[in-house]
């Protein structure tokens, strides 16, 4: 069985979360996405509207996906990788080269991110 995972926060869910999960679900057969926590996003500097737990719900509830857990630190990815026995790793290119340092315990893929969609934009429209 090949284990995909992937990082997120994944405030507002919306299509461009999608694509990447269904998208890293198909280089594999097992899907773990890390949903970044509240905490975790004060660390990042990223203000969320959705509360963790919820944003953890919404995540669970997609087809494509197999497991949550939390992402609480940067640094809990290679520990992640071997607890989960991960074979690939998933980002939107945004993240190109970011996580890089992976390679040495599984394949690292970049995704194209999905174009003119983003939590910050529905914010913004919202306003
Ligand atoms: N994404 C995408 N297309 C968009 C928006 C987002 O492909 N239009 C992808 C991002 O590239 C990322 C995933 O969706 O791979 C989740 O995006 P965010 O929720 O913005 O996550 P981020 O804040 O980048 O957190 O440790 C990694 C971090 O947790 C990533």
């Amino acid at each position: 069985m090949k284990k995909v995972i992937t990082y997120g926060t994944f405030d507002l869910f919306h299509v461009g979360h999608l694509n990447i999960l269904k998208r890293a679900k198909e280089l594999g057969d097992y899907l773990v996405v890390a949903v970044s926590s509240d905490a975790f996003n004060a660390i990042k500097g990223k203000k969320c509207i959705i509360p963790d737990y919820e944003r953890m719900e919404i995540v669970r509830a997609i087809k494509y996906v197999d497991e949550v857990i939390v992402e609480d630190s940067w640094d809990q990815k290679i520990d992640d990788v071997k607890k989960h026995n991960i074979d690939i790793f998933v980002m939107g290119d945004d993240w190109e080269g970011k996580f890089d340092f992976l390679k040495d315990y599984c394949e690292v893929v970049y995704l194209p991110r999905t174009p003119n969609i983003s939590s910050t934009m529905i914010k913004t429209q919202l306003k």
